[in-house]
């Protein structure tokens, strides 16, 4: 009976930045979940394609578009495209996303409005052109990926955590004005998570590794898989009265102040 609150079978997800990474272990969560998959990549379609043949090994009914989600004539055909070859998007997860490290004294202006454009204008313009149909339906899922720089700064990721942390109030936002269309829009806001956005922070030696590994009450790296279960519930009818919120799955850091490197 419990089961039924998580079906998501036959939904259509659209999961940006889904050839890879966090994006794909939530898609494939989706996938395995029941939802038919739309992957979106920017780089190739190629590579979308190529990422389609991992999710149909999985079972999964699968289709790519490679379509840059900071551009909105590009956006409105690749929307108009998935409507009428796959079906209305049920669920959207604005997942694409880039981080630049740089000390903000000296990060370049354009390199700073480039993280701002990919990381919090584009889900407003994705969300923009996928609520119209969810508005028709009287349905929808919307789901943000925020960050544990939503909540905390540190050195070097500026750009990123102003991004994320709008973020957060684009979500409340949209939850103010698309709830009452029986529209849900929250977001997860992963913690620190082994993928390749974090690989040279994690190599064995950097001393980041050891640091988040203490300052996670887990004590270790999140493996993407962790994701699925978050995207699930805020895709399925078990959220239908969740709205406006940021789900973490961090493995407890921002639960904690953290401990000194000395202690148990
Ligand atoms: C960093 C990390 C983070 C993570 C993640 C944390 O440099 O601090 O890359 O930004 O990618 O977003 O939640």
């Amino acid at each position: 009976m419990s089961q039924t609150l998580f079906d998501i079978t036959g939904k259509v997800a659209l999961i940006t930045g889904a050839t890879h990474g966090l994006g794909m272990a939530m898609a494939m969560g989706l996938g395995r979940a029941g939802a038919t998959i739309v992957v979106n990549g920017n780089s190739s379609q190629e590579k979308v394609d190529n990422a389609v043949v991992e999710y149909q090994k999985e079972g999964i009914i699968a289709f790519g578009y490679q379509f840059n989600v900071a551009d909105e004539e590009e956006v409105i055909a690749a929307v108009k495209k998935i409507e009428k070859d796959v079906g209305g998007i049920d669920i959207l997860v604005n997942n694409a996303g880039i981080i630049k490290r740089t000390p903000l004294v000296d990060m370049e202006v354009a390199d700073f409005r480039q993280v701002v454009d990919i990381d919090l204008v584009s889900p407003f313009i994705v969300s923009k052109h996928v609520v119209r149909g969810m508005m028709e339906r009287k349905s929808g899922k919307i789901i943000n990926i925020c960050s544990m720089m939503s909540e905390l700064g540190r050195n070097t990721v500026g750009a990123y955590a102003a991004a994320k942390g709008g973020l957060v109030m684009l979500t409340k936002n949209m939850a103010t004005e698309w709830a009452r269309f029986n529209i849900q829009i929250n977001g997860i806001g992963p913690g620190y998570f082994a993928t390749s956005q974090t690989a040279s922070i994690r190599m064995e030696g950097h001393p980041f590794n050891d640091f988040i590994v203490n300052r996670t009450p887990a004590e270790k790296w999140g493996n993407p898989n962790d994701l699925a279960g978050a995207a699930i519930f805020l895709s399925s009818k078990a959220s239908d009265f969740v709205n406006g919120h940021i789900l973490y799955v961090d493995g407890g850091i921002l639960a904690t102040i953290g401990k000194p490197f000395n202690e148990d």
